[in-house]
């Protein structure tokens, strides 16, 4: 498992407002994802933007507490939140309009 986490920390591009690390492909394939629901299905840009920044809120604001933090979370700076975000509409985008 700290396997995972290593792989997923690991940093492709970290340059001024350009972030990329392995959480930004899952958070990509979880936008892809949310496109397939029910609940969000295709084009609701705006609830999914919603539901991702509510997402990053708690991730920082909750699950980054010292004393919640499972094993392999750490904190992340406020550009590599809003890249979740982009990696997450990007993948919600390509969902919501390729994958029939
Ligand atoms: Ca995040």
């Amino acid at each position: 498992m700290e396997r995972i986490f290593e792989i997923l920390r690991t940093k492709i591009i970290d340059k001024g407002i350009l972030f990329i690390d392995g959480w930004s492909f899952l958070h990509f394939f979880w936008g892809l994802g949310l496109s397939r629901t029910k609940f969000f299905g295709k084009g609701n840009y705006k609830k999914v933007f919603i539901a991702l920044v509510v997402f990053e809120l708690v991730e920082v604001f909750i699950l980054q507490k010292p004393f919640l933090t499972p094993a392999g979370i750490v904190e992340e700076s406020l550009i590599d939140s809003i890249s979740d975000i982009v990696f997450g509409m990007l993948g919600y985008y390509m969902g919501s309009k390729y994958w029939k």
